[in-house]
């Protein structure tokens, strides 16, 4: 029987939906940002011949612990603005090898494209998450706006950036109770920087590049969406009150714990007096 065109899947949809949306947000300029997705192979099985590998592209990290694994990635140098367009040339599938030194493309990058050049703090990321969430599938860059802004202009401090961000938009505890996570600046592109990015992804689901941009996880793209959307927001509304005059009012800590306790969640130990 013919397979269905992996078009019409649900992730190449979403990913594609996805990708426009960042880009319009102006979080994704040029080549800027990158998403992987972990698909269960009864997701993709009923679009492809799991068989029938295209190329293997081989990886500078270790990648053993995802083996077998099957992810729907953004290509390296390739425009969010274009995905939705042109899925095939900017999107691949590919699969883990048993080895973990390489992965297997089974569709997309058709012009011979590769996989984000990001593919070891996705990949060390996604380990990492695993690891605490067994359910977390979607990592997801972009160079939001506002929270890059941000890097320059307020402590890099984990706690006081987290204290911030939760000060300025009533829902954030609320999305990330975990409080967010930053690393120093390092070269993009690098295994050290998959490193230092998966270590903080053990705590918490965003962490910060400085002057860079973002890193968020989730369980789905919605929710790693959201997530970003929040922070970014908050950095946003940030900037706003900077620009009038500086905070004249703030949700105290009492009210954080307020909303924890309302909401059922549980805030990063430490963070709040
Ligand atoms: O892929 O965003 O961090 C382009 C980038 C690198
Ligand atoms: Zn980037």
């Amino acid at each position: 029987m013919k397979k269905a065109s992996i078009k019409e899947s649900y992730f190449v949809k979403e990913m594609s939906e996805i990708t426009q949306i960042m880009y319009k947000r102006n979080w994704d300029e040029r080549n800027g940002g990158n998403i992987t997705l972990l698909l269960k192979e009864s997701e993709v099985s009923p679009y492809l011949d799991i068989t029938n590998i295209k190329r293997t592209i081989s990886v500078s990290f270790d990648a053993k612990p995802l083996a077998g694994k099957y992810f729907l990635v953004t290509g390296s140098g390739k425009y969010f603005k274009n995905v939705e367009k042109d899925p095939e040339n900017n999107l691949g599938l590919i699969r883990v090898g048993e080895k973990g030194d390489a992965v297997e493309l089974l569709w997309g990058f058709e012009d011979g494209s590769v996989p984000t050049s990001e593919l070891p703090s996705h990949f060390q990321s996604h380990i990492a998450r695993l690891s605490v969430d067994p359910e977390n599938r979607v990592v997801m860059h972009c160079h939001a706006t506002h929270l890059l802004a941000m890097t320059f202009t307020h402590s890099l401090n984990e706690k006081e950036l987290s204290r911030k961000l939760w000060q300025l938009c009533t829902e954030c505890i609320v999305v990330f109770p975990e409080g967010i996570s930053t690393i120093p600046w390092i070269v993009p592109g690098t295994n050290e920087i998959g490193k230092a990015t998966a270590d903080k992804m053990k705590e918490t689901r965003l962490v910060v590049w400085p002057y860079h941009g973002i890193y968020g996880a989730g369980k789905n793209m919605d929710e790693t969406f959201g997530l970003i959307e929040t922070v970014e927001k908050a950095a946003e509304v940030y900037t706003h009150v900077q620009a009038q005059g500086g905070m004249k009012a703030s949700i105290t800590d009492k009210n954080l714990k307020d909303l924890a306790d309302s909401f059922g969640v549980v805030p990063r130990e430490g963070y709040l007096d």
